[in-house]
């Protein structure tokens, strides 16, 4: 199954972060808190390595309460400072407190020496996280340009927040080569990956094993269907559940494998956390 999906506006953009990296005083890293190792990009733990860093697992609303607990343990350990966060549902406070904290010292050393300058915030991450909904919500506009799909934002952006703070919005970036293709697999079903590239049914299949092991009731729930440890059977029952028929009377598959995909992305089989930090240890 392909799933890698590196296109020149990611190698260009990584360039450009680069270039930009000695005016960036901060840095926020998004990953999908369904999946928050998989949607880590290894790429910006280098180009990262001197800043001071943030972790932010978003989308938690989407995620398995327990597991986000685990996870920000995890990366709190990892890299000091991280937090779960929503952009659609959470106030900013959180957030801005976090980010507050992290400038602090820098703000410091450099009223120490005279100077004030305006600390830059760098928000990074896989396309499709939620960077420039978190720039929305901490700036309370429309500043960066959301989308549901990966690859909206294109180009660095600059937003400011205040006086003191800027924030720079950035593409999603993968990296060129997806290690293994557990971690596509789970990048995709966070919807970080262009749908137009991939082959949905054999990715919905895929998910009807992830959720076969991890949330066993949730298929069931949703679709009304008999639980079926054969994937291909339950796509077949999902479609036959929502009259997914062509006109010859075969299944719909391709209709039911985006149907499938398109409500766990939403959230509509619940609350699903796809790893969890014991399966890395
Ligand atoms: N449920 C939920 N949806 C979110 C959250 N944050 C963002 N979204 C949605 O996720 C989609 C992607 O958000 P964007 O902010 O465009 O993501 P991005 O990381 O900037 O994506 P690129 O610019 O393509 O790299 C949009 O439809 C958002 O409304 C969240 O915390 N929870
Ligand atoms: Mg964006």
């Amino acid at each position: 199954m392909n799933i890698q999906w590196y296109p020149g506006h990611m190698a260009k953009t990584k360039r450009l972060l680069g270039d930009k990296l000695k005016l960036i005083n901060v840095a926020v890293i998004v990953v999908d808190a369904r999946a928050p190792l998989s949607t880590f990009n290894p790429d910006l733990k280098s180009i990262l390595a001197e800043k001071a860093c943030m972790i932010v697992l978003n989308k938690c609303d989407l995620a398995d309460e327990t597991q986000t607990k685990l996870w920000v343990e995890y990366y709190k350990k990892e890299y000091g400072s991280a937090l779960a966060f929503s952009a659609t549902q959470f106030k900013k406070g959180v957030l801005m407190s976090a980010i507050n904290n992290a400038a602090a010292p820098i703000i410091k050393r450099y009223k120490d020496k005279g100077m004030n300058k305006t600390i830059r915030v760098l928000v990074s991450g896989i396309p499709n996280v939620g960077k420039s909904a978190i720039i929305n919500r901490l700036v309370g506009r429309k500043g960066a340009k959301e989308g549901n799909k990966p690859g909206v934002t294109r180009g660095l952006q600059w937003v400011r927040l205040s006086d003191k703070l800027e924030l720079m919005d950035s593409p999603g970036l993968l990296w060129p080569k997806i290690g293994s293709e557990d971690a596509a697999v789970k990048i995709a079903l966070s919807g970080c990956i262009k749908q137009e590239i991939m082959d949905l049914g054999e990715l919905s299949l895929k998910l009807i094993d992830i959720l076969n092991r991890l949330a066993p009731d949730a298929i069931v729930k949703r679709y009304g269907v008999e639980r079926n440890e054969n994937a291909l059977a339950t796509l077949e029952s999902i479609c036959k559940k929502r009259g997914f028929l062509l006109k010859q009377g075969e299944y719909d598959f391709e209709r039911g494998a985006k149907t499938l995909l398109d409500e766990f992305k939403g959230g509509r089989l619940g609350k699903i956390t796809l790893e969890s930090p014991t399966d890395f240890e």
